[in-house]
């Protein structure tokens, strides 16, 4: 069985207005910085699945593992007849829930969401070919943006993997978690995978690995400035920065640069000081109260709350 037509929220001209928006606004912002989003064009798609892959990076294998032992368990309580994943990127993990949905039977629609249109395309066929009975709804769209969309019908259990709330700022989260509990009934559930607190020791080379993907996947940003807004960064310009912000509990990522230079993006033209770093992604790492009550705060009740046996990756059953 194919996968439905892709449904589009967010059409190219979106795309580009919002990229305009964000770069206008964080580049001329001190000190500078842009929205993690803008990584994710296909080379940055599969920089990132790169990084899930390296030796340091252990959120992919700790969720995996929780996702391993738990998936029966997840399906068992949620019953839920449809599946909605936002940020989806390859839906690898996913797999697991779908595997155990049907072992369990009842799930009818899988909806990926995503901004990244390559990403989609490819997980929606392949799932489709591989789980035949589902019906999958592959939709290209923004998790900040359109969650008043989502499809009803049935017990819904929305998942949202990956530590990916992590990269929203705290005001930008609890207005994800309200949007999210306005777009769902009573009854219906969530679960969200967090990164969690830990040894800087473990987390920064998670964000500055030996190999320097995560570099690449940090500059990649600037190559699509450069490509979309016909932007004249040199990417080799600047230095990869991971720092751990004690006092916040989060990673972030910066781009340094290496001397004084001028870069023309849009209309503007943007100066750099040697050293000036602009911030390209924060990762929050969270603590399991603080993951409850934030969810309590957007009206969740969290029923479960897993780790993986090290405890370096959290994944948090709530009902709406
Ligand atoms: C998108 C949340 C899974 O913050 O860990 C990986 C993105 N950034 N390495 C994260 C990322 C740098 C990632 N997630």
């Amino acid at each position: 069985m194919n996968a439905e037509p892709l449904e589009i929220y967010l059409e190219e001209r979106d795309l580009d207005r919002g990229l305009r928006h964000d770069v206008r606004t964080g580049l001329t912002a001190s000190p500078k910085w842009l929205p993690p989003k803008w990584f994710y064009d296909a080379r940055g798609s599969e920089l990132f699945e790169e990084i899930t892959r390296l030796p340091e990076y252990y959120p992919t294998r700790a969720e995996r593992t929780v996702l391993q032992r738990r998936a029966a368990e997840i399906a068992g309580l949620t019953g839920a007849k449809t599946l909605i994943e936002l940020g989806s990127g390859s839906s690898e993990k996913t797999r697991l829930l779908l595997d155990a949905f049907t072992r369990r039977g009842g799930l009818g629609t899988f909806v990926p969401l995503d901004v990244s249109v390559s990403a989609l395309r490819q997980s929606t066929e392949q799932i489709a070919t591989d789980y035949p009975g589902l019906r999958v709804r592959g939709i290209v769209g923004d998790f900040t943006r359109h969650l008043d969309r989502m499809p009803t019908g049935g017990r819904r259990l929305v998942v949202f993997l990956g530590g990916t709330i992590g990269n929203l700022l705290p005001a930008e989260r609890a207005a994800f978690l309200a949007a999210t509990r306005a777009g769902l009934e009573a009854g219906d559930w969530l679960l969200i995978g967090t990164d969690l607190v830990k040894d800087p020791q473990v987390v920064v080379p998670a964000y500055d690995d030996a190999a320097g993907v995560t570099a690449e996947f940090n500059r990649n940003v600037l190559r699509v400035l450069n490509r979309e807004l016909g932007a004249d960064f040199e990417p080799e310009a600047f230095d990869h920065v991971a720092l751990w912000d004690a006092e916040r509990e989060w990673i972030e990522m910066r781009l340094r640069a290496r001397r004084a230079m001028r870069v023309r993006v849009l209309d503007l033209s943007v100066d750099f000081a040697a050293g000036e770093e602009l911030r390209t992604e924060v990762s929050a790492k969270f603590r399991p109260a603080g993951i409850a009550a934030e969810l309590t705060g957007a009206g969740f009740a969290a029923e479960q709350h897993w780790t993986d046996p090290e405890g370096l990756f959290g994944v948090t059953l709530a009902r709406a």
